[in-house]
């Protein structure tokens, strides 16, 4: 019998994941029930509804856990406990209840790269050379008067600090108060292993793993060439253990319960994130590629993207997903800027078009959809005045790094448009004071716009981007074209038209500018009509309005 290996496995054999739609929470600027001004877990409880309706059936929670918030929670002091501003874990338990009765399941940020310098681990590791948690972080003496080797860190100055108690460097790939667990001592991943059991028992399916490909470290850390100082992160990704380590976290945890893991790939080629997520290999389910959101970055400056050019990663990243792994689909998270500003078009006569584009876009792609939190709305980038408006580390660490080597204005333009800050404004909830988010003063400015792109506003409106979303969400489930059929692109050079085939039934025609297009399909697919969305049709040829969308019923004639 011949295999067919575009096919996926028969519907018994499917994993739930491939066909659900995820959404990202990140509870700082979720919902404040408290009106401290940070948001929280009884905030995120009171929403479920709203969640649910939207369609949406597993939550990705940005971390939880207790922390001082040098990285707003990416850097954990203690595992086990939920962040004070937060709530509690009764509070926890709570959400989960409601999100389980609702049929929706939770995955939560694994952060294992790195943990907070005010750990318990790293408190006892840095008192002294021979204390038992010294090997648990990695330590080296200095070279020269200087830092082991030439690593730089993701928000600015080396990837070393030295600890004068002992007279070591520490190695941190992001911040100093972030310092690198060492994977390579098996006591380290035994404590991951228990924690990630920890959080299984109770109840939460499985796991966004922060930076996972940066755990394995390169032998001997040698220092890195001018080129790879440019992209460190291609290095930091590549140690030699990272599918040990994977398999051995398959083996021991996840083995035995039904999760989802989804691999933040830093710093991971499509063709090197293959062999993470082959289901033979037992390594993670999903990654996250970063070559879409950051396709216009260069380190720090925004450089310019073209749609053909965009069209060529989603057939890279189809064709390197291979038969056996599959993908995600997102524009946007809370470290890059928003999806309609970033490739939309966040003008206000064209804001709520073309952010139904782009999440027709991630709706309609093979793979599993990741929705940040009110880009179902259209959110759009904070206009930021000046750097000390960001309340992001990054901002600042990279602008000592480039101080006196670059104008300011220049750094300022580039951070207002890439800037982590931008999506990590607090959720528009209502047109009303700090857009219903909190009765406090919030920790980071609500983006004035909330006036006019906010969710009750948009719930009450049929047109709008958040309608928009829930009915494509409704329609895709009942579609297996467009849940698992094949990915064609069907015109890659056309530089205002994206247009691709799912399955053998539909295509999906979206008009990515301003100007009206008259678009012919091509003579060998017989259109049989609007499946989704509104546009004119006459045989061949479609005509979209500007930034507008639709899916046709096709057959092959
Ligand atoms: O981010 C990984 C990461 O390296 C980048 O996305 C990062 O935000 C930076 O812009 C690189 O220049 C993850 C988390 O998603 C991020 O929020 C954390 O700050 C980081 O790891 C450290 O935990």
């Amino acid at each position: 019998m011949s295999h067919d290996d575009r096919k996926t496995p028969p519907d018994a054999l499917r994993p739930w994941w491939k066909d659900a739609v995820v959404y990202q929470i990140y509870p700082r600027s979720f919902m404040d029930s408290n009106g401290d001004g940070v948001g929280d877990i009884p905030g995120i409880t009171a929403r479920l509804d709203y969640l649910k309706d939207l369609g949406v059936d597993v939550v990705w929670l940005s971390p939880h856990f207790d922390s001082p918030n040098a990285d707003n929670g990416y850097d954990v002091r203690d595992y086990r406990k939920v962040m004070a501003q937060f709530g509690t874990m009764a509070d926890f338990d709570t959400m989960l209840a409601g999100m389980k009765q609702r049929g929706m399941r939770l995955i939560i940020d694994l952060v294992v790269n790195h943990t907070s310098d005010e750990h318990a681990w790293f408190v006892e590791s840095r008192k002294s050379r021979d204390n038992p948690f010294r090997d648990y972080y990695i330590w080296r003496d200095g070279r020269e008067g200087g830092p082991p080797n030439n690593y730089s860190a993701f928000f600015g100055g080396p990837a070393w600090t030295l600890d004068a108690a002992t007279g070591q460097y520490y190695l941190h790939y992001f911040a100093a108060k972030q310092p690198d667990l060492n994977w390579e001592n098996p006591e380290v991943r035994a404590e991951v292993y228990d924690l990630m059991r920890f959080w299984l028992d109770k109840g939460v399916s499985g796991f966004r793993m922060d930076v996972i490909p940066f755990i394995a470290k390169q032998p001997g850390l040698p220092d890195l060439t001018p080129a790879q100082r440019r992209a460190p992160q291609f290095v930091y990704a590549s140690g030699p253990r990272l599918h040990d380590h994977l398999r051995e976290m398959r083996r021991e945890v996840l083995a035995h319960y039904d999760t989802l893991t989804v691999g933040e790939a830093f710093g991971v080629t499509p063709d090197a994130a293959r062999d993470l997520i082959d289901s033979r290999r037992g390594e993670l389910d999903l990654v996250i590629n970063f070559d879409i959101v950051r396709m216009d970055i260069d380190g720090w400056r925004k450089t310019s993207w073209t749609l053909p050019q965009l069209k060529a990663l989603y057939s890279q990243l189809d064709t390197a997903a291979g038969p056996y792994g599959w993908n995600t689909q997102f524009l946007s998270n809370h470290d890059n800027p928003r999806s309609v500003s970033h490739f939309g078009d966040d003008d206000p006569a064209w804001v709520e078009r073309s952010a139904k584009v782009l999440n027709t876009l991630i709706l309609t792609q093979r793979g599993t959809p990741f929705l940040y939190q009110g880009e179902e709305l259209g959110m759009t980038n904070y206009p930021f005045q000046a750097l000390d408006d960001f309340d992001d580390l990054e901002v600042a660490g990279r602008w000592r790094d480039l101080a006196g080597r670059v104008p300011e204005a220049e750094y300022l333009a580039n951070v207002r448009a890439m800037g982590r800050d931008n999506a990590r404004t607090p959720m528009q909830w209502t047109a009303g004071p700090q857009g219903g988010f909190t009765t406090g003063a919030p920790w980071l400015a609500v983006n004035p716009n909330a006036a006019t792109i906010n969710a009750e506003d948009q719930a009450a409106r049929p047109d709008s981007v958040l309608n928009h979303c829930r009915a494509l969400i409704a329609w895709r489930r009942g579609s297996a074209d467009l849940r698992d059929g094949t990915y064609e692109d069907l015109d890659p050079d056309h530089e205002q038209v994206f247009a691709y085939r799912r399955g053998a039934g539909l295509v999906v025609v979206l008009n990515f500018g301003r100007e009206t297009v008259r678009y012919a399909l091509p003579a060998a697919l017989g259109v049989e009509g609007v499946a989704f969305g509104a546009a004119e049709v006459e045989g061949q040829m479609v005509t979209l309005a500007g930034w507008t969308s639709v899916i046709l019923a096709v057959r092959a004639a």
